[in-house]
């Protein structure tokens, strides 16, 4: 991937302390490719990669990844062609019924995922679905709170990436399973807010298995010299549509086999 960068070393660092501004102190930035127009996907990541270094240099855990923009709904939703990936910090979780502050963040969306937790380290390129079942530990269902820090959710895949995939907070809960137990394509899935429903939806929607964005992420992870560990937690990416909450709002993402999860916004 390094060979399309097109960003210097310098401008790398500038537009990451951009982003981690906006992620820290929870402002709007205009898309990145306005001042870079040229910029790709591989700068996008270079950009992610140097906010990685940067937060783990603060102390921050890396305690897994995201898959992103994995369904046809959300890349239609957000104007995009191709998925993508993100890093998960311990600081971004949130505990099953909490309440989550949202004067830290700029626009918060949630969105139901299965997340799957790792057994056995995996190694791009060329995973596949089946290599990711083999190596998963169990599967519980989650919610990802992303908060694209882009005005008016106005952006561009390069930029997507180099704002970490819109990753903010991240919430697991429910009832863990073994995959053997399961058929990952067919779980359905409703989402509520404040007891309305307001997203429904197969996990299929997810590249039609969520294990196959498991694979893809495993493979991006290859092209950016880096593997996915044993004991990671993986977010495959949002079966439903993004929807946008606020303080006093409170969600309940129901899914079949797995059981619910549940959050409020302060
Ligand atoms: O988790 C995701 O699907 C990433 C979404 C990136 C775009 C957005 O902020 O909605
Ligand atoms: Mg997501």
């Amino acid at each position: 991937m390094s060979s399309n960068l097109t960003l210097s070393r310098e401008d790398i660092v500038r537009l990451c302390e951009r982003v981690e501004g906006a992620q820290t102190r929870a402002y709007a930035i205009p898309k990145l490719t306005d001042e870079y127009p040229d910029m790709t996907i591989a700068d996008g990541y270079a950009v992610q990669s140097e906010l990685r270094r940067r937060f783990i240099a603060k102390g921050h855990k890396l305690v897994g990844w995201k898959a992103g923009l994995t369904s046809k709904a959300k890349m239609q939703q957000m104007g995009v062609s191709v998925p993508s990936i993100g890093f998960l910090t311990d600081r971004m979780a949130r505990p099953e019924n909490s309440a989550i502050t949202t004067s830290d963040l700029v626009h918060p969306r949630v969105e139901c995922e299965v997340a799957f937790v790792m057994k056995e380290t995996l190694q791009g390129p060329g995973c596949t679905a089946a290599d990711v079942l083999a190596a998963t530990d169990y599967v519980l269902p989650a919610v990802e709170i992303i908060d694209s820090r882009f005005s008016g959710f106005k952006f561009d895949l390069a930029s997507v990436i180099a704002d970490n995939g819109s990753s903010a907070r991240f919430v697991g809960g429910g009832r863990p399973r073994y995959v053997e137990d399961l058929d990952l394509r067919t779980l359905g899935v409703v989402m509520e807010k404040n007891g309305e429903l307001v997203g429904m939806a197969a996990s299929a929607a997810v590249l039609g298995h969520p294990a196959e964005a498991v694979a893809m992420l495993v493979n991006i992870l290859a092209e950016l010299g880096e593997n996915l560990p044993a004991g990671s937690f993986v977010m495959s990416g949002g079966i439903t549509e993004a929807v946008p909450v606020k303080p006093g709002d409170s969600v309940v993402a129901r899914f079949q086999e797995l059981g619910s999860v549940s959050m409020r916004f302060t």
